[in-house]
C-alpha cells in the first residue's frame, strides 16, 4: 500500500514537472506554484538543463563580464542587519572607516590609465554623508572622467539620504541624476517577505520602499539591478514571493538589467548560528531564478562571493554574467566569509576562466553594450 502511494506521488510529480518543462520549452511564463514545484521536486540535472535552455535562447554561449572598480565610502552604518559582518554601528564607530571626497577621487584617479567602464559605489549608511555630499562626489567624478558609468547607492542608502534631506524620491533621484548618476546596484533587497525581513534586517527601508525607489529610478530613465539574499532562515515560498514581486515591477517598467541571487555567508555576523547552504542549493537557486525571472535579461553570479570554480559551474545553470572586479576594493563579502578574500581577477584571468568551460567571454559595459569579444 505504502509502495503504491509512493509510486503514485512519484508519477504525479513527474507529470507536473513535465507540464512545467513544456511551458518552458514553449517560452511560456511559469507561475508561482510552478516555481515552488521546481524548487521542491526538480532534480539538479533537470533544473540545470531547463535553465541552460533558457539561457542559451537568450544569450547563446556568451558570458558577460565588465571592467569596474569599487568605492566603499564608509563601513559605518546606522542600521544593524543581523547578517552583516561589514558595518560598524554608528554608535561604536571607532573601528569604522570614512573616506573623504579627496580619498574617493584619488581612488578614481588610480584608474586613469586603465580601460575601466564602471565605478560601483556602495557602503554603509553614514548620517553625515548626505545627499548633497554624494551629489558633489558624482559631479567631481564626472568632471574628472565623464564617460565612466557611475553605478551607485543601494535603495537603502537612497531611502535614508532622501528622507534626511526631506526630498521626495523623485526629487532625490533627479538631483543625483543631474549630478551624474547613471544606474543603481541591486543591494538591500534581501528578502521581501515582511516577517523574514523583520527578523534579519528590521530597521532599514522596507520591501515596498525598496521597490518604490527602483520604480522611480526606472521612471527617470535609469536602470538598476536586483538582488535576493537566500540560504538563511527563508523558505522556497519566500524566494518565489521575492522573485514574483520583482517580476511584476519589471513587467511595469522594464528597467532591471540583472537578477543577482546572493548566497548568505555566515562568517562573523549575528547569524553565524545559521548554517550555509550547499553548492547544490546554490545551483538550484540560479536555475530556478533563470527560469522564473523570464523578463530579466541577465542572471549574475557574483564570483567574489561564490569563488571562481563555483562561478564556472553556475555558467551551466542559467548564469550569463560573472561581474568582474579588477581590484580588491570590495570588502562586504570577504568580511562575511566569502570564498575570495582578495577578489581581484585580471581580464586575462576572467577570459581564461570562461574559456575553460567552453563559453564565449564578452566584455560589456554596465548596460550590456558589447565592448569586446574574446
Ligand atoms: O544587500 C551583506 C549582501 C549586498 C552578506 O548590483 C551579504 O551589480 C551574503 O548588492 N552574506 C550588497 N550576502 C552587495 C550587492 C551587490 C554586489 C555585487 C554586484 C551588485 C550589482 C550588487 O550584500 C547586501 C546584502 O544582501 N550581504 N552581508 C552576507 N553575510
Ligand atoms: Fe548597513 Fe547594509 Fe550592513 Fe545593513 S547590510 S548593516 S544597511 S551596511
Amino acid at each position: 500500500m505504502i509502495a503504491t502511494l509512493e509510486k503514485n506521488t512519484f508519477s504525479l510529480q513527474t507529470t507536473t514537472l513535465q507540464t512545467i518543462a513544456e511551458k518552458i520549452y514553449q517560452g511560456e511564463r511559469i507561475n508561482e506554484e510552478d516555481g515552488l514545484t521546481l524548487f521542491e521536486t526538480g532534480s539538479l540535472p533537470f533544473l540545470g538543463s531547463l535553465a541552460n535552455h533558457v539561457r542559451e535562447k537568450l544569450h547563446g554561449n556568451a558570458v558577460y563580464f565588465n571592467r569596474n572598480f569599487h568605492i566603499e565610502p564608509t563601513n559605518v552604518c546606522v542600521f544593524s542587519c543581523n547578517f552583516c559582518a561589514y558595518s560598524q554601528l554608528y554608535a561604536h564607530r571607532e573601528e569604522g572607516w570614512e573616506l573623504s571626497m579627496d580619498d574617493m577621487l584619488n581612488i578614481v584617479k588610480k584608474y586613469d590609465d586603465q580601460p575601466v567602464t564602471e565605478v560601483h559605489i556602495v557602503g554603509g549608511v553614514h548620517p553625515k554623508m548626505n545627499l548633497y555630499f554624494f551629489a558633489d562626489l558624482l559631479k567631481a567624478i564626472k568632471a574628472h572622467r565623464p564617460e565612466l558609468h557611475i553605478k551607485a547607492f543601494t535603495a537603502v542608502e537612497l531611502d535614508y539620504m532622501f528622507r534626511k534631506a526631506k526630498v521626495s524620491i523623485a526629487e532625490g533621484v533627479n538631483i543625483l541624476k543631474e549630478a551624474g548618476l547613471n544606474s543603481i546596484p541591486g543591494g538591500g533587497a534581501e528578502i521581501f517577505d515582511e516577517e523574514i525581513r523583520n527578523k534579519i534586517s528590521a530597521d532599514k527601508v522596507d520591501s515596498e520602499g525598496w521597490l518604490n525607489i527602483h520604480e522611480a529610478i526606472h521612471n527617470a530613465g535609469l536602470h538598476s539591478n536586483a538582488t535576493m539574499l537566500y540560504g538563511h532562515i527563508e523558505n522556497y515560498q519566500h524566494r518565489i514571493n521575492h522573485m514574483s514581486r520583482l517580476r511584476q515591477l519589471q513587467d511595469k517598467t522594464g528597467g532591471f538589467n540583472t537578477f543577482i541571487p546572493l548566497k548568505f555567508r555566515n562568517g562573523d555576523n549575528d547569524m553565524s548560528y545559521v548554517p550555509e547552504v550547499s553548492i547544490v542549493e546554490d545551483l538550484k537557486m540560479y536555475a530556478v531564478g533563470r527560469i522564473f525571472m523570464d523578463n530579466f535579461p541577465h542572471l549574475k553570479a557574483y564570483w567574489p562571493m561564490l569563488g571562481r570554480k563555483n562561478a564556472q559551474l553556475a555558467l551551466a545553470f542559467g548564469v550569463d554574467d560573472i561581474d568582474g572586479t579588477i581590484d580588491d576594493t570590495t570588502k562586504i563579502y570577504s568580511m562575511a566569509g566569502a570564498e575570495e578574500q582578495n577578489p581581484a581577477m585580471s581580464t586575462d584571468d576572467i577570459v581564461a576562466l570562461i574559456k575553460q568551460v567552453n563559453r564565449q567571454p564578452v566584455e560589456r559595459d554596465t548596460l550590456y553594450n558589447v565592448v569586446k569579444e574574446y
